[in-house]
């Protein structure tokens, strides 16, 4: 990635890693590729391969990008033991089978791997690597979880350069009825970051997919005998074209106790809040939701939060993120 080697260099680079993979057979291939191309060999230790061998990867400790919405993926520098890290009973980072590729414009090669967090749900990101002198070197998430793509599950090379990521509208949960959609989408790096460059830009419509969206009001909070509270609204609404099946209103905001008499709430304490309403959404309508939030005295509850809408798992498939989640802003009266 980095362009520190020559062109010619750069070049029997991308031949030699084609010849071989494994770092043993690379001083042989350089060989060849000298004697075939009429090139001179240069010291092998003057050309490494910036490719990293599975054996090494799988052992490595890698720069892992957060995943949004999943707090209990390990993130940052995650050390691997043949190829899985764990967090906890419950979650492990799963490495894939590296593919060896070229990612941008200089001819040497890179390798990209899929790490799926593995757990309640499965959710995967392909991440790219090189070696330089000093070690494994990050070059980022190449594709991952966003707006359009839910879960990413394979990832091979491309033919001109490239990998080609298998991406899915859904990461499915234990029991889930809703069946991924998957596609081939090709993606390098061109100036500056990781571009799609070839294979279809969107999913088809679902069956079962239909768009949710949430809005909040601002909280009014007012203070009698020492205890904090306020009253936050949420409107949750069917954009369409599909009905919907029960919706789970996610709400955080730190240090606030919230009730609601309008949905069930699963959690007493102080912290995340995850409710479950579980009336159907037809197009078009809307639900509006009253929850009332209180601080004890003395604490320091945060004035802003976020409040975020979700189908619930396995029966429909929101098709847009983009309006899916809204602030909580709480102020003084
Ligand atoms: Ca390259
Ligand atoms: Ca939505």
């Amino acid at each position: 990635m980095h362009p520190t080697l020559g062109q010619i260099q750069a070049d029997k680079g991308t031949v030699m890693q084609r010849l071989s993979r494994t770092t043993t057979l690379l001083t042989v291939a350089a060989v060849s590729v000298a004697t075939l191309t009429g090139l001179t060999a240069l010291p092998a230790a003057a050309q490494p391969d910036s490719t990293v061998p599975a054996q090494e990867l799988n052992n490595a400790t890698l720069s892992i990008p957060p995943l949004a919405g999943e707090p209990q993926c390990p993130s940052g520098q995650v050390k691997f033991t043949n190829g899985r890290a764990t967090a906890g009973e419950l979650v492990e980072l799963v490495l894939g089978k590296p593919v060896n590729t070229n990612l941008d414009g200089d001819a040497a090669g890179e390798t990209a791997v899929l790490v799926t967090c593995a757990g309640v749900t499965s959710v995967g990101q392909i991440i790219a690597v090189e070696r330089a002198d000093a070690g494994i070197v990050a070059l980022g998430r190449v594709v991952g979880p966003r707006a359009d793509v839910r879960d990413v599950t394979g990832v091979k090379a491309a033919k001109d350069g490239g990998v080609v990521a298998t991406v899915a509208d859904h990461a499915p949960l234990d029991g889930d009825s809703a069946q991924p959609q998957t596609q081939g989408r090709t993606f390098i790096w061109k100036a500056g970051r990781y571009v799609q460059s070839a294979g279809p830009k969107h999913f088809p419509l679902r069956d079962d997919s239909t768009d949710i969206g949430l809005v909040t009001g601002g909280v009014v909070t007012k203070v009698v005998g020492g205890v904090v509270s306020g009253s936050l609204t949420a409107v949750v609404s069917n954009v369409g074209p599909r009905a919907s099946t029960g919706q789970m209103i996610v709400l955080d905001v730190k240090g606030w106790k919230i009730t609601s008499d309008d949905v069930t709430c699963q959690n007493p304490d102080v912290g995340t809040q995850v409710c479950r309403r579980e009336e159907p959404l037809e197009p078009g309508e809307s639900a509006r939701l009253r929850f009332a939030m209180r601080a004890e005295a003395g604490s320091k509850p945060a004035a802003t939060g976020t409040a975020r809408v979700k189908l619930i798992e396995g029966m429909t498939v929101d098709t847009n993120l983009d309006n899916d989640m809204s602030p909580i802003r709480t102020r003084a009266a």
